[in-house]
């Protein structure tokens, strides 16, 4: 069946290719440069864009000041590789067949760099993809195996094997970004380059050149830091991301593995130790010495603290070692976006190049006392999205519409010229962009979220999601259905499923659900599919 889809798609490439070059009718220097950037698990809270109460990001800014901000942007299932794989593909989870982050990427799926290398787009991918596999339609590419290394990490290349580099992983995908654009491609041809950060990823190790300014910062509390989700269903409740409960404290709250011994703070399973060697384990002596200098007088003063300290207390530290952290990988990444918006500008590529940014789904600051992603809810649904396009973006637009990582394959391959396939299932962008906004037409969006039983523990949901209401399904081992009005209760602490006052709201929205899940192709028939083969191949023990 592989084989035949393959042929079937590259038959398909190589004529959308040829009729490309026809249809524009356009010279290679007239077609657009193409750079999508995406950040690991990038909250749309951590952009000052969005909001500035948490972190400033004056580069990543730019690019919504001299272009458009997405204020609803939103993903069909909020994990990385399964994100990756809806980008690519164009298609939804279910159908490219991408639904967790633990199978493989079925490579026979045809991912739109492959259309716009057949229509003679130069193409190059850095840094984090995440597949368990190489990207095709790249013409060159160097990513991370995995979720990669903070510090000196390996690479997967196309040209060089496997390398490692000395540094640090947001700097380094960045030179590799800088060294291709300069050096490496052809300056007669348009490119798309995908721009990829591991940052801001757990387990959140900035780069020394910001530890001493972030671990003294005191970051503002969310109000819903300790939800206690009485107003929700069971998949809350039974969720494992609380930052108190569930983060690792060496790992992710940076306290060293002596000073937990010396607390009487359990490793659960050598989880800790492993976590902590597994990041600041790979650091040089030198690396290893700056790092000490900042993080050892934290766990002294934590050693004194720790004793009389309240439960309420640790949450909230932990609350600010997380925020530290995770804030302070931002900054390389705002910074290095700088240094590549900073290369268009003195290259004269400013006003013909599109660039995204975006991240493969949103994250949790502490909202509901929470880290990590998965739930429909809303800051892991919704995910930050910016664009630039000088010669066709107006400056300082902004845009309301519920536009989703699917509609990016579609957006890209006209933004190209090149003719998207009937097959995928978003919609272009480009009329929002021009700012047509009576051409869009699309107002509910559909997600689905598989990856259950596995790490944090978020059971298994679909739903849908218009401007103004959210319906879920939470299936497998439960049967609860939420509703959510996200006008009157923008926090969702209240679920009104069984409100009769929302009656006949849950009745159009069940009906508008089978519609998508139909226009779509999904079916309960292809989740229990799904389940079978996950539940046959997975030990969960091995995830947790
Ligand atoms: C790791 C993280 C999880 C995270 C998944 C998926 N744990 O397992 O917290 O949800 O990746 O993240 S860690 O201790 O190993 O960092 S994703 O972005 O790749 O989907
Ligand atoms: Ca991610």
């Amino acid at each position: 069946m592989n084989t035949k889809r393959n042929g079937v798609g590259l038959l398909f490439l190589i004529l959308v290719g040829v009729g490309c070059r026809q249809e524009t009718n356009q010279t290679h220097n007239d077609r657009p440069n193409i750079i999508f950037m995406m950040a690991d698990d990038h909250a749309y809270q951590a952009i000052s864009a969005y909001q500035d109460h948490l972190t400033q990001t004056p580069n990543i800014d730019r690019i919504a000041k001299e272009g458009m901000i997405f204020r609803n942007a939103c993903v069909t299932n909020s994990v990385c590789a399964p994100s990756r794989a809806v980008v690519l593909t164009g298609k939804h989870s279910h159908i490219n067949g991408k639904t967790d982050n633990i199978f493989p990427f079925d490579t026979a799926q045809v991912t739109f760099p492959q259309y716009l290398q057949a229509a003679g787009y130069q193409t190059a991918m850095f840094g984090k993809l995440h597949f368990g596999n190489n990207p095709k339609g790249f013409d060159e590419f160097k990513i991370l195996p995995g979720q990669g290394a903070y510090y000196n990490p390996d690479f997967i290349t196309k040209k060089e094997g496997n390398i490692q580099v000395e540094g640090y992983v947001t700097d380094i995908i960045t030179d590799m970004t800088l060294n291709w654009l300069e050096n490496e491609r052809n300056k007669e041809e348009p490119f798309m380059l995908m721009y990829l950060h591991k940052a801001p990823h757990r387990e959140w190790l900035p780069a020394l050149r910001h530890i001493g300014d972030y671990t003294s910062k005191k970051i503002p509390e969310p109000t819903t830091l300790f939800d206690d989700y009485s107003g929700r269903g069971t998949a809350a409740h039974e969720a494992e991301m609380n930052i108190l409960e569930h983060m690792n404290w060496a790992g992710d709250s940076k306290v060293y593995p002596d000073v937990m011994d010396e607390l009487g703070i359990p490793d659960a399973s050598g989880w800790d130790q492993l976590a902590f060697e597994k990041g600041i384990g790979r650091m040089t002596g030198e690396q290893r010495t700056a790092w000490d200098n900042v993080y050892r007088p934290i766990n002294e003063d934590f050693k004194r603290r720790f004793p009389t300290m309240t439960t309420k207390e640790k949450m909230q530290w932990r609350y600010q070692r997380y925020m530290q952290d995770y804030l302070a990988t931002i900054a390389a990444v705002d910074q290095n976006v700088g240094r590549v918006l900073d290369y268009l500008d003195e290259n004269g590529l400013a006003e013909n190049t599109l660039i995204v940014y975006t991240s493969d789904q949103g994250f949790y600051l502490g909202e509901h006392g929470w880290f990590d992603k998965r739930f429909i809810y809303e800051e892991s649904f919704r995910t930050p999205l910016l664009m630039r396009w000088p010669q066709v973006i107006k400056p300082e637009s902004s845009n309301q519409k519920m536009v989703q990582n699917l509609d990016f394959a579609q957006t890209l391959l006209e933004v190209a010229g090149v003719t998207a396939p009937g097959d995928m299932q978003g919609e272009s962008l480009v009329p929002l962009l021009e700012g047509r906004e009576e051409a869009w037409t699309r107002n509910e969006v559909y997600y689905h979220f598989y990856e259950y039983p596995s790490i944090h523990m978020v059971k298994r949901h679909y739903g849908i999601v218009s401007e103004r209401y959210k319906l879920i399904h939470f299936y497998y081992d439960i049967d609860e259905w939420e509703l959510y009005d996200r006008k009157m209760d923008p926090q969702e602490l209240n679920n009104v499923f069984n409100d009769p006052a929302y009656a006949e709201v849950v009745r159009a929205l069940k009906t508008k659900l089978e519609v998508l899940r139909k226009k779509y192709g999904d079916s309960d028939r292809l989740s229990d599919e799904y389940i079978e083969r996950y539940m046959s191949k997975i030990k969960v023990d091995e995830l947790l």
